[in-house]
């Protein structure tokens, strides 16, 4: 190791003792995609609560066939089984919940100011891409079940990044070990799994508190190709994004964003 190479541990799991009333988590070496595994394991029957966290990802799934890239032990990466009792018409909302899960436990173990979301999951920190979410529902003989993976970059360098929007905790000024970090995010995650379980309104307010998108202009790549642009307002009562254009308000449901100002 040069003097110039971050130093990279293992993940320290008795880092993570104070959350194991909730979670039961596992750490492998490397695999594929802890998505991947996690939905693996939730059709076999596997119960709510396990948290699988890969030392590294050789394909990490990142939203529509895109990809995760970290270098080995540079990021905590991550996926939480969960089989949620709520009404079809509030999953939408579960990817922005795992964001404000997110959000709150890295400022929490980091103390970094400048942490923030961006609609619908992208947890931003001096405007870059700090962490990124991937949330899956898979059918089970036991209902469906959600898997909710979380990539944080790290120790990631500049060179090592994939692409110039993204940053890590390192290069915006926070070292911390993976595993506390992965107890504070997995601490944040309870309360607000039941917020989202029984108010709509408080969980709204929560999200809109810490999301730098609404009250932006914004530029939306849509599923089907097209670009929407216009004054981000507001976030419905299903976790869209609302959107105020020339042709009135249009709710967005999927897409890219990007902050024009
Ligand atoms: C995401 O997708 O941001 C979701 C990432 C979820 C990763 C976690 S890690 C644990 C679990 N297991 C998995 O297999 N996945 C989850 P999306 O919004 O589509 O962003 C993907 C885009 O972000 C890529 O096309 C790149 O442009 C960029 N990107 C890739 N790797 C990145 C990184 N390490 N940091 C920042 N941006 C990255």
């Amino acid at each position: 190791m040069t003097a110039s190479e971050p130093s990279r541990p293992p993940l320290d799991r008795s880092a993570v003792a104070d959350v194991t009333a909730y979670w039961r988590v596992q750490v492998v070496e490397e695999t594929a995609s802890t998505n991947a595994d996690v939905a693996e394991r939730a059709k076999a029957g596997e119960p709510a609560g396990l948290v699988l966290v890969a030392e590294h990802q050789t394909a990490g799934r990142g939203r529509l066939d895109r990809s995760w890239e970290t270098p080995p032990r540079a990021a905590l990466t991550f996926s939480v089984l969960l089989r949620p009792a709520v009404e079809p018409a509030q999953w939408p909302w579960l990817p922005l919940v795992a964001g404000l899960a997110t959000a709150r436990g890295v400022r929490r173990a980091t103390a970094l100011t400048g942490v923030a979301l961006k609609w619908p999951n992208d947890v931003l920190v001096g405007g870059a891409k700090l962490a990124g979410i991937l949330v899956e529902r898979v059918d089970t003989a036991e209902g469906a079940a959600a898997i909710v993976g979380i990539g944080i970059n790290v120790s990631t360098t500049t060179e090592e990044l994939p692409v110039p929007t993204a940053t890590s905790l390192v290069l915006a000024g926070a070292e911390i070990e993976r595993g506390a970090l992965l107890s504070a995010v997995l601490g944040e995650l309870p309360h607000l799994l039941e917020v989202w379980e029984t108010a709509t309104e408080e969980l709204r307010t929560a999200y809109l508190d810490e999301c730098d998108t609404v009250g932006q202009v914004v530029e939306v790549s849509l599923p089907t190709g097209e670009t929407l642009t216009g004054r981000a307002v507001g976030v419905d009562d299903e976790g869209r994004l609302d959107v105020e254009t020339d042709e009135g308000r249009t709710p967005v449901g999927a897409g890219d964003v990007v902050h024009v100002r």
